[in-house]
C-alpha cells in the first residue's frame, strides 16, 4: 500500500538533510494536513518548554507531521495527540524492528537496555492555528558512547532487528495514520478508538507513584490511576482525591 495514496492522510514527503527542527519548519509553513518532513540533521532539535533533543547527524529518525483534527473532535481532546503519535510508534517499532517500548507520560518512549528503563525516542507535539504539528524523535543506530544524555538508549542498544530508516519511517507513518484516522473518526473520543485501551497496556506511568512538578515549584505527588479522556494524567493523591494533570502543565515526572 503506497504512503501517500490518494484518499490518505498523507500528502506529501519531504526529506531534507538538514534542518534546525522539522517542528519548528512545519509549524511556519502552514501547509496542508499530512505534510511530513523528514531530516537527515537536525541543528537546533526541540524538546517541551525549551529543552533541546540532539541527537547525531543519521543516527535517527526526526520527523513532524501536519494533523487538522477538523470541527468534529474539540480542542480538548486534542491532547491526545501526543500520545496517540506514542501508540502508534510502539505499534510500528513492534511490528517493524521486533522492540517492546513503554510509553512514558506523556511524551517519551522507553527502551530496555540491560534492565534499565531508557529514553529511546520523544514526541513535541505544538499547535498551530488549527493544525497540530507533531514531532517524534528516535534514537535508532546510536551506540552507547554516542548517547547524548546518560538516561538515552536507542533501538540498537535494545536489540532491534532492523535500523534502516526507510522501513521504520514507512512502518511509523502506516501506523500514525491508522490511529490517527480511527482516533479522529470517532471524534477524538480514545474508547471507541481503543486508544485509551492500547495506551494504558503500554504505559509504564500507570500504577506507579510519581511526583508532578508543575510551573512555579509547584508539585503533586499520587499515584498514577488513569488516563483521561482529554489525554490528563489522573493522580490520585490520598484520600480519595484525584487530580487529573494535563500534559501542557507538567514541568517533569519523576518517580
Ligand atoms: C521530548 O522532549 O522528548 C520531545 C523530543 C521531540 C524531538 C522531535 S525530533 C523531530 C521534531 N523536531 C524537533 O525539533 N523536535 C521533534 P522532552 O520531554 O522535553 O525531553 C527533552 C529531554 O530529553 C532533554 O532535556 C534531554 O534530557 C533528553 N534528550 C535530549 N536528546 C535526547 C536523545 N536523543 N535521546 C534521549 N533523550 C534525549
Amino acid at each position: 500500500r503506497a504512503l501517500l495514496r490518494p484518499g490518505g492522510l498523507w500528502t506529501s514527503l519531504d526529506v531534507v538533510e538538514r534542518t534546525g527542527s522539522t517542528n519548528t519548519d512545519l509549524v511556519a509553513a502552514d501547509g496542508p494536513e499530512g505534510a511530513v518532513l523528514v531530516a537527515e540533521e537536525q541543528s537546533a532539535g526541540r524538546g517541551r518548554l525549551d529543552r533541546t533533543w540532539s541527537a547525531p547527524a543519521r543516527s535517527g529518525l526526526f520527523l513532524s507531521v501536519r494533523l487538522t483534527p477538523g470541527p468534529g473532535v474539540p480542542v480538548a481532546r486534542w491532547g491526545w495527540l501526543p500520545l496517540l503519535a506514542g501508540v502508534a510508534t510502539a505499534t510500528a517499532l513492534s511490528r517493524a524492528a521486533g522492540v517492546d517500548t513503554a510509553l512514558k507520560w506523556p511524551n517519551d518512549l522507553l527502551v530496555t537496555v540491560d534492565g534499565q528503563e531508557r529514553k529511546a525516542g520523544g514526541i513535541l507535539a505544538e499547535r498551530a492555528g488549527d493544525s497540530v504539528v507533531v514531532g517524534i524523535g528516535l534514537n535508532v543506530s546510536l551506540r552507547a558512547a554516542e548517547l547524548p544524555v546518560p538516561t538515552a538508549g536507542s533501538l540498537a542498544l535494545a536489540g532491534a532487528a532492523v535500523l534502516d530508516r526507510d522501513p521504520l519511517l514507512r512502518a511509523v507513518l502506516r501506523s500514525l495514520e491508522e490511529w490517527y484516522l480511527r482516533w479522529r473518526d470517532a471524534g477524538g473520543d480514545p474508547g471507541p478508538s481503543r486508544l485509551q485501551e492500547a495506551y494504558a497496556a503500554g504505559c509504564a506511568t500507570l500504577g506507579r507513584t510519581v511526583r508532578a512538578e508543575l510551573p512555579g515549584d509547584r508539585a503533586l505527588v499520587g499515584e498514577a490511576v488513569a488516563v483521561d479522556g482529554d489525554g490528563r494524567l489522573v493522580l490520585a493523591t490520598g484520600d480519595g482525591v484525584q487530580e487529573p494533570v494535563g500534559a501542557g502543565d507538567i514541568v517533569h515526572l519523576r518517580p
